[in-house]
């Protein structure tokens, strides 16, 4: 199976760099002829394992407008990024191509299956974590696990050829035949964590101090996913989220990151998916319009877009 891999940043070298360790046959698809001369000067892809063992992948790389078909796409930027880049790459693909999203959160990936209904698109839950050092090199950052499943399930069946290349580059992955409920879980976890470490300026741990607000949102979150269709992955939600939070304590969440690294959040698809939703299925869920409110201020208030 040959590899495109669009978006080379922290999880779209992590994976570049372990496919290519296994002799796949990957392309990078770089944004512009300028990121392709940048590229070249580097030794290629870069990767720090847990070890911090580095070593580098001179991975090939071309533009989206390239004519070569695209067989399996991994799609490893950003939510909000998502639509616009599969677009550039829409006419590479075919009844036969699978498209993996690894993006946070909801919206994007429902966005684009929706692009594209005639391409099996695999959406992916994952827990891995890796940064970028410097351009074009990752540093793996903590050992996690990747759920992947159809967002068509009752068209296909469990892309064997797939999950066995994936096993090979030692991808810590599962197949799951209702990624919707990975999903919804995560999305749940993320809206009842992420924000409010951003808006209170705290690591994970230190949110004990906001318990009863985060109880209060976990107990929305459990209405609104039971509405939504989703009641398994509503069981246990504030055991879960406390869970996390314990395992997690040390961590700055990733969103919290975003706002003190002055990067764009994917806020519309975490709490903003979340509230749209909630309008949507008439859930009465106040204290989350009340943190998404609040969180859009603390964004607007460093400069960063709110949306
Ligand atoms: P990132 O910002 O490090 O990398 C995204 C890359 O995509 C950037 O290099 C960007 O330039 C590139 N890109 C965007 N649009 C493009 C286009 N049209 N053409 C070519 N390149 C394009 O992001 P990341 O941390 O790798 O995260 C990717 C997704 O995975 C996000 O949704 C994130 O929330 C999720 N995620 C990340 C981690 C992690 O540890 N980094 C863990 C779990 C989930
Ligand atoms: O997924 C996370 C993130 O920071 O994005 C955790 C740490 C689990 C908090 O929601």
């Amino acid at each position: 199976m040959d590899w495109h891999i669009l978006g080379a940043g922290s999880l779209g070298c992590l994976w570049a760099a372990r496919l290519a360790a296994q002799k796949n046959n990957v392309q990078l698809i770089l944004r512009d002829s300028a990121a392709i001369t940048r590229y070249q000067q580097t030794p290629g892809i870069g990767l720090t394992d847990a070890q911090q063992h580095s070593r580098y992948y001179p991975i090939p790389a071309q533009l989206a407008s390239d004519s070569q078909p695209i067989q399996c796409l991994l799609l490893a930027c950003k939510a909000y990024d998502a639509q616009a880049a599969i677009s550039q790459v829409a006419a590479r693909l075919s009844g036969n191509s699978i498209v993996i999203l690894l993006q946070n959160g909801l919206g994007s990936q429902q966005a684009i299956q929706q692009m594209l209904p005639e391409v099996r698109c695999i959406a992916a839950s994952s827990t891995e974590g890796a940064y970028q050092q410097q351009p074009f090199h990752s540093v793996f950052a903590g050992a996690g696990h990747t759920f992947l499943g159809d967002l068509q399930p009752q068209l296909h069946s469990p892309p064997d050829q797939f999950i066995a290349q994936c096993s090979a580059a030692q991808i810590n992955l599962s197949w799951s035949a209702d990624i919707n409920e990975y999903l919804w879980r995560k999305l749940a976890i993320n809206c009842a964590i992420n924000p409010m470490t951003a808006v209170h300026n705290c690591r994970n741990g230190e949110l004990t101090q906001h318990a009863e607000q985060v109880n209060r949102l976990c107990a929305e979150l459990q209405l609104l996913l039971e509405r939504a269709g989703q009641s398994a992955a509503a069981q246990n939600l504030t055991q879960q989220v406390w869970a996390v939070i314990e395992k997690t304590a040390a961590n700055s969440s990733s969103m919290r990151q975003d706002l003190l690294n002055q990067r764009r959040s994917e806020i519309s698809y975490i709490t903003g998916f979340a509230c749209a939703q909630s309008n949507a299925l008439e859930c009465s869920t106040p204290t989350l319009h009340a943190l998404h409110a609040q969180l859009q201020q603390t964004l607007l208030a460093a400069g960063l877009p709110a949306h």
